[in-house]
């Protein structure tokens, strides 16, 4: 799968990308992430890429030439593209957009800075607008970050063991359950002594009740989604009860 990313800062996406599983991903050829600067497709002399805001206000607006002028440049080499805005107007980021995303063979992540695009490149020139949260970020750098990797780890082979992206928070709306390693005393705190007792049955049952309990007490709205079976009902309740014994 082909990332393109149009930014006008290029050097932010050097380390993020190169370090682990997406580092790794790219060495081994099954994802190639190519940054463009959007500065190079600036005509004027001093390759201006954003100016003041017809109408007035605060901060400046990225114009637009630059940024479809790459757009044509890029779209024409390589597999078919969805052109996407990275903005906080833009579809909230989910999990479900992620595996949306992971069919396609190229994505084209339009970095805006805050302030703003000209309207008329998200309304001509993109298929696509998304925002990773409810927050505003100075720009759309990092929510492309967030894209790729949450992109990347879904398409075969990206992960080392292919069942481990089914199996995550999100593919049921549930929360992780907690998870333990050596030493089985630190500082004073032990582990649960289910996950002692080697039997494979009651450990399943107890991280499931567990799940559910986080999930209950953390996430609400995502509770609310489930339709626990009769044993995840049991289930929850022993875990509710184990709780309430220890404080
Ligand atoms: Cl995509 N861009 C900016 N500037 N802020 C954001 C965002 C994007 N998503 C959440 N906050």
């Amino acid at each position: 799968m082909i990332f393109e990313i149009l930014t006008i800062f290029p050097g932010m996406f050097s380390s993020p990308l190169e370090e682990s599983i997406v580092g790794k991903a790219r060495d081994r050829g099954l994802i190639d992430v190519r940054v463009h600067n959007i500065r190079d497709f600036a005509a004027d002399r001093h390759q201006m890429t954003d100016d003041r805001p017809f109408g007035g206000g605060e901060g400046m607006v990225m114009k637009p030439e630059p940024i479809v002028k790459a757009l044509r440049a890029i779209k024409d080499c390589g597999p078919p593209a969805r052109s996407i805005l990275l903005t906080p107007q833009g579809r909230l980021f989910n999990q479900e957009i992620a595996r949306e995303l992971s069919r396609l063979p190229r994505l084209i992540l339009i970095c805006g800075r805050y302030e703003g695009v000209d309207e008329r490149v998200a309304e001509y020139f993109t298929e696509d607008q998304i925002s990773i949260g409810d927050y505003v970020l100075t720009g759309g750098e990092l929510a492309a970050m967030v894209m790729v990797d949450a992109v990347a780890r879904l398409l075969p082979g990206v992960l080392g063991n292919e069942g481990s992206a089914v199996a995550d928070s999100f593919s049921e709306p549930v929360l992780e359950h907690p998870q333990y390693t050596r030493p089985q005393d630190f500082e004073g705190m032990g582990v649960p002594a289910v996950l002692l007792c080697g039997s494979h049955a009651s450990i399943r049952r107890w991280r499931r009740g567990q799940a559910l309990l986080r999930t209950r007490m953390r996430r609400p709205d995502l509770f609310a989604r489930l339709s626990p079976t009769a044993e995840d009902i049991v289930l929850l309740e022993s875990a509710r009860r184990e709780l309430e014994e220890r404080v």
